[in-house]
């Protein structure tokens, strides 16, 4: 009887350590979109003043491009971010969106060296939602550059996730942290 119970106990432990290294493995990060460290016009920062859209959004705060500031290949533009890896991983990347139209409803990232990809393109417009990379990104541990391109006008990006679990699916507004300076 004691034998069984010991047993139990032993592999009840054993898988209790193995889902807490398998959670450990996942590195999520996610941030404040208007926490840039540079930003380039026309991609601006804007504190929202109407409490109604400012409940909206996480912290009141979000970068924007106005409608009519113009197409990034025309005038340029970016914000960009520093972020820090915490595992060797494949990662995906999530941003908080809120778009006009149709002809303004995505932006181009760079992470390091890699190629930069699109995001956006999807339908939902004057709506705040969570966007998915199309592509993931494998990156090895450590700080990288993480920069937001103006790609078209009339767009708001209130928050950013990068993690490495597959599965994660970030829901309206999420707890951010602080990018490392
Ligand atoms: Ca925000």
């Amino acid at each position: 009887m004691n034998y069984k119970i010991n047993r139990l106990m032993i592999c009840g432990t054993a898988a209790f350590f193995l889902m807490s290294m398998y959670a450990m493995a996942d590195t999520t990060v996610c941030f404040e979109a208007e926490d840039a460290k540079e930003i380039k016009v026309p991609v601006k920062i804007t504190e929202l003043k109407d409490k109604a859209e400012a409940d909206q959004v996480s912290q009141g705060k979000i970068i924007e491009i106005e409608q009519g500031a113009g197409e990034g290949s025309k005038v340029g533009g970016s914000a960009k971010y520093k972020i820090n890896l915490k595992e060797d991983g494949v990662y995906y990347l999530w941003a908080r969106c809120w778009w006009i139209d149709s002809c303004g409803n995505s932006f181009g990232v760079k992470i390091g060296d890699k190629p930069e990809f699109i995001m956006g393109n999807d339908g939902t417009y004057k709506s705040w939602h969570w966007i998915k990379a199309k592509v993931s990104i494998k990156l090895d541990k450590g700080v990288y550059d993480l920069v937001i391109d103006n790609r078209e006008d009339g767009i708001k990006i209130d928050q950013i996730l990068i993690t490495s679990d597959r599965k994660l699916i970030p829901v309206e507004i999420e707890k951010s942290e602080k990018l490392p300076e």
